[in-house]
């Protein structure tokens, strides 16, 4: 049967390996395979919801903690002047695993707008 899992789903059932850097009972955090700034973390909810649009209201406490672990890590990665959070949403936010996930990136001076 073909495996539907997303690649996300992957690296949180421990099948496809990543740099893991935090873990808790909601969410799962590791380094981007192709960082985009020294620091580019990747925060995913064990719940696989596929898109921002694809929020219900009851995973808004969700949403929350997955901030709340941005802010935890970024001190932890010591990106003491600032970082950026970005969530990709569809094919025009160039989302490319729909398996919602908070970007953290920093370590160096970020450009606006993104592109
Ligand atoms: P997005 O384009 O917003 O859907 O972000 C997906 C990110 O996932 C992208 O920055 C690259 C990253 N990525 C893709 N494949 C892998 C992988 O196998 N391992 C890790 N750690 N990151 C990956």
């Amino acid at each position: 049967m073909a495996d539907e899992r997303t690649l996300f789903q992957k690296i949180i059932d421990r099948d496809v390996p990543a740099d893991i850097v935090h873990e808790d009972e909601r969410c799962i955090a590791f380094r981007d395979i192709n960082p985009q700034a020294p620091t580019h973390l990747l925060i995913v909810p064990r719940k696989p919801i596929p898109t921002l649009n694809d929020l219900e209201p009851e995973d808004g406490e969700l949403v929350g903690h997955l901030f709340l672990v941005a802010k935890q890590l970024a001190a932890e990665e010591e990106l003491t002047e600032g970082y950026r959070t970005v969530f990709n949403c569809g094919d025009h936010g160039q989302q490319s695993v729909y398996h919602l996930h908070l970007h953290v990136l920093g370590g160096r001076q970020l450009s606006w707008p993104p592109g």
